[in-house]
């Protein structure tokens, strides 16, 4: 019997140009976030050439900045990165809400992926914890899969 076909992506992209969309609210933690991205990046035989870096006030702003780079067609894929802690207040529903609705729109509309590096946590030891330290670097890990996903939507 015939094998399947199937198509996946690897992170091999060596002439990605990747944007990453930092935001400056919880900076101690996006920061964070940038430098695993970078890292990643570099690892993964890109230069600083093709990278560029957008920072916004916060997440809820995050959707419009990602929409308008991708809808210039100048990037191979947006990493979004940014930080919502819950504390004890609502405003985490909506500003979080936002921000991921409004990023997987903005990826669609213009068929850009957009990788979501946004930390939503409970506590801001939550948030340490997955920018750089006990729980990896969530910047890092979305990096990377914009990188596969470069690598899958040219094979599709
Ligand atoms: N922005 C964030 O990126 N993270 C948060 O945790 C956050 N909280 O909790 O309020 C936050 N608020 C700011 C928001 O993103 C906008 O920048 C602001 O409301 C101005 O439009």
């Amino acid at each position: 019997m015939a094998e399947p076909h199937i198509i996946e992506g690897d992170l091999q992209a060596p002439d990605a140009r990747i944007a990453l969309v930092v935001a400056r609210f919880n900076g101690f933690i996006t920061e964070s976030l940038l430098g695993g991205a970078r890292d990643q990046l570099q690892r993964s035989g890109i230069a600083n050439e093709q990278i560029t870096i957008v920072r916004v006030p916060g997440c809820y702003e995050m959707p419009l900045v990602v929409d308008r780079i991708a809808a210039r067609g100048e990037q191979d894929a947006i990493v979004a990165l940014g930080c919502v802690i819950r504390g004890a207040t609502a405003h985490f529903e909506y500003v979080a809400g936002e921000c991921s609705s409004g990023l997987g729109q903005a990826a669609v509309r213009h068929g850009v992926p957009v990788a979501f590096g946004i930390l939503t946590t409970e506590t801001i030891e939550q948030a340490l914890e997955r920018a750089g330290t006990k729980a990896g670097n969530k910047g890092g890990d979305a990096a990377q899969s914009a990188l596969e996903m470069v690598s899958l939507l040219r094979r599709l």
